[in-house]
């Protein structure tokens, strides 16, 4: 068929492809590079339907070297014969009609992928050239081309260069090849990326079980070495040639089951083989007739917290979700509160899981095929028929209450219902949680009252909030303190050591209590360092074991509770001196031993020492002058450089582990070797004020 040939019908198909060239974006999305891929993702998923619909098991992508790419099935070929009704074979419907039917609208073709379902014939329009090839016994040939036509002042796009051809070549091959060249003037880079391509066909394989899915890129690479010429001036760069890639094959028996597993990587399975199901549903949307819609999904918990459900629609990723998820999240929620129940993993009193809980830890992959299908959301990745919730939420009960049967299967079930309880009973322990901070941080009034002797100021900025060691000591702070800024809060006794405590016993404790009342900014997973009434939260306790020992359970307490405080520098260790050196009106004191003898070298002859033996011993005067006057005092700010090993030695100084502790204590015996562990967790001096 020559162009004068074409009917009047046929221009208008015509003039149809030149408007996908005048609004590019309108049909691919954009021009940049992934548009470019948007239109080899058009030409494949044909291939990948006739392989779902059963007529083909191999696809073979190819990048030339000229930059062209090409698709090939080993399908039943596409219809070389003219249709009466179209008046055109198949292959040139495919390539010349815009929006091809409801995708292809044949019986065959129930569930059809596409990106957006705008067809191979936008991949035409948008092609400096496209070449068919068909094998059905002999080989058939077709091309397109685009060029403008200076005579009538107009792109032509796509246009067929001749009729089909039967070319009479005996083949024993089956199926469709077809390449096209993109066309330069359309697309901002024509570069193919070959990470983009190898990932959306593995992806592809591994929804289309067993199908054999090949790539090759034949581009030449190169790599830029410096090359030295040997006349001694600045090396220059040259382009090394490189051997080509190696063709890769993707091919998973397993399908959603392989695709979960790689999904795993290296987390470790609560159980070791997925879960899968699939079904076959009706569904009616709104103004539609009754259809149907294909259900399948794979799933496996790991050990891990995080969920990570990847859902597709008619093989298009679906990152923002939509209502497929929401059904499979209610079916898979309904099955394991049924069976929960029914095992005694709940018991009848206990509140049934909610959607938090199941999701602990479980990697799944869901995909739906179905027509008539509503894209939305801020990228058109969100399924938004309502209708398919129900029958998707109706697969996933009878998937799984069907293998709830299979007796092998009950050790599964058992770990998926006992991961939920736990996910469930950590949600209650940590709301519980919530709720005591919260009330401990709303009624400061109460249970301040007598203990806290609070900063006048209002602003979190200036204020200071003193722990000081035993009531003694808290009474010549409160007396020696600057009042509006200076919080002083007293302790009686040891607090608590929260490390061989859970968060709930450590909330009841009540000198504990206090201390999240008066900071103000709440506890755990609730705590925020924005709420804190304090810049500075002070750490005052003797320099002896009893102090040390304080030191450490205060530290531990914000470690694991209030970690965000430590993070952002607000934690301070207070150094009272150990002795005080004088003569008459001259007055020194040491901090250490070996500040000890600088200091008696500058009182000099007739000098005479105090040694402190805790912070009760000093009057008001001394204790501001030495601990608490930001002028004078000596500060360490507590920072955390590794958290893991902080968190180790917390727990071997503070836990359980009995054996360790008394380890370390041997071989750190002194008292200062102690505070080293100190250092760990990072002492810095403080930066302003200081001696
Ligand atoms: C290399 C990429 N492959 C394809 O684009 C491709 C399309 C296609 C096809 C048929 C078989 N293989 C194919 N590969 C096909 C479909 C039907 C009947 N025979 C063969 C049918 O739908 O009834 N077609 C997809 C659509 C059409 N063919 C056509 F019928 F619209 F032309």
């Amino acid at each position: 068929m020559s162009e004068k040939s074409y009917n009047a019908d046929d221009l208008k198909i015509l003039e149809g492809l030149e408007a996908v060239r005048m609004r590019p974006g309108m049909y691919i999305g954009s021009t940049g590079v992934k548009g470019l891929h948007h239109v080899l993702w058009e030409i494949v998923d044909n291939a990948v339907d006739e392989a779902a619909n059963g007529y083909a098991d191999e696809i073979t992508v190819k990048i030339w070297r000229d930059g062209s790419a090409s698709v090939e099935d080993n399908g039943r070929g596409m219809p070389t014969d003219v249709n009466t009704k179209a008046k055109m074979s198949g292959v040139e419907v495919i390539f010349t009609k815009l929006h091809a039917g409801g995708k292809f609208d044949t019986e065959n073709y129930a569930f059809s992928g596409g990106l957006h379902g705008v067809g191979a014939s936008v991949t035409n329009a948008l092609s400096e050239w496209l070449k068919v090839e068909v094998y059905r016994g002999t080989v058939y040939k077709m091309s397109f081309s685009s060029r403008y036509d200076v005579e009538r002042k107009k792109w032509l796009c796509g246009v067929a260069d001749g009729p089909i051809e039967n070319t009479g070549e005996r083949t024993g091959k089956k199926g469709t090849f077809v390449r096209f060249m993109p066309d330069k003037e359309v697309f901002e880079t024509v570069e193919w990326n070959y990470d983009t391509v190898f990932k959306r066909l593995k992806e592809l394989a591994f929804l289309n079980k067993g199908l054999k899915i090949n790539l090759i890129d034949e581009r030449e690479l190169y790599r830029e070495v410096e090359a030295d010429d040997g006349f001694g001036d600045e090396p220059s760069k040259i382009l090394q040639p490189l051997p080509p890639r190696d063709k890769v094959t993707f091919r998973y028996e397993g399908g959603l089951i392989d695709f979960v597993k790689y999904l795993n990587g290296d987390r470790a399975p609560l159980y070791a083989e997925p879960l899968s199901c699939s079904a076959v549903k009706d569904i009616q949307l709104k103004g539609a007739p009754k259809g149907k819609i294909k259900i399948e999904f794979a799933l496996c918990h790991t050990k891990d917290d995080s969920e990570s459900l990847f859902s597709f629609v008619n093989n298009i990723s679906t990152v923002e979700g939509g209502y497929h998820e929401t059904g499979f999240h209610n079916g898979l929620l309904k099955v394991i509160n049924d069976y929960s129940k029914s095992n005694g993993i709940l018991r009848a009193k206990e509140a049934p899981f909610i959607a938090d809980d199941i999701k602990e830890g479980l990697t799944a992959v869901l995909t739906v095929k179905m027509t008539g299908v509503e894209f939305e959301g801020q990228t058109k990745t969100k399924l938004g028929n309502p209708e398919v919730k129900l029958p998707v939420e109706q697969a996933v009960v009878e998937g799984l209450t069907q293998l709830i049967s299979v007796k092998s299967n009950k050790a599964v079930f058992d770990e998926i219902a006992k991961k939920a309880k736990f996910a469930a009973d950590d949600r209650i322990k940590h709301r519980a949680e919530r709720d005591v901070a919260k009330a401990a941080s709303d009624n400061d009034g109460l249970n301040l009252i007598g203990k806290l002797a609070p900063c006048s100021g209002r602003n979190p900025e200036m204020n200071e909030l003193f722990i000081v060691e035993g009531d003694s000591a808290g009474g010549t702070a409160k007396q020696a303190r600057l009042r509006q800024y200076q919080s002083i809060l007293p302790l009686r006794g040891k607090p608590l050591n929260v490390q061989k405590k859970t968060a709930l016993q450590a909330l009841q404790n009540e000198e504990i209590k206090t201390l999240v009342s008066a900071i103000g900014a709440g506890f755990n997973r609730s705590f925020d360092v924005e709420k804190s009434k304090y810049k500075k939260v002070i750490i005052l306790s003797d320099a002896d074991q009893d102090g040390m020992h304080i030191r450490c359970i205060l530290l531990t307490f914000f470690f694991k509770y209030m970690r965000d405080l430590v993070n952002a520098g607000c934690v301070y260790i207070g150094m009272p001196p150990l002795y005080k050196v004088y003569k008459k009106e001259v007055v020194e004191y040491a901090y250490d031993d070996k500040e000890l003898d600088e200091k008696i070298k500058k009182v000099g002859k007739g000098y005479q020492i105090q040694r402190y033996k805790g912070l009760g011993e000093m009057s008001a005067d001394q204790l501001w002058d030495t601990t608490m006057n930001p002028a004078t005092r000596n500060l360490i700010q507590v920072t955390i450089d590794d958290v893991a090993e902080a968190a180790n030695m917390i727990e071997m100084l503070m836990g359980d582990k009995v054996d360790g502790r008394k380890e370390f204590l041997a071989e750190n015996a002194n008292f200062n070797k102690v505070d080293g562990f100190i250092d760990k967790v990072n002492f810095k001096p403080e930066t302003e004020g200081g001696r």
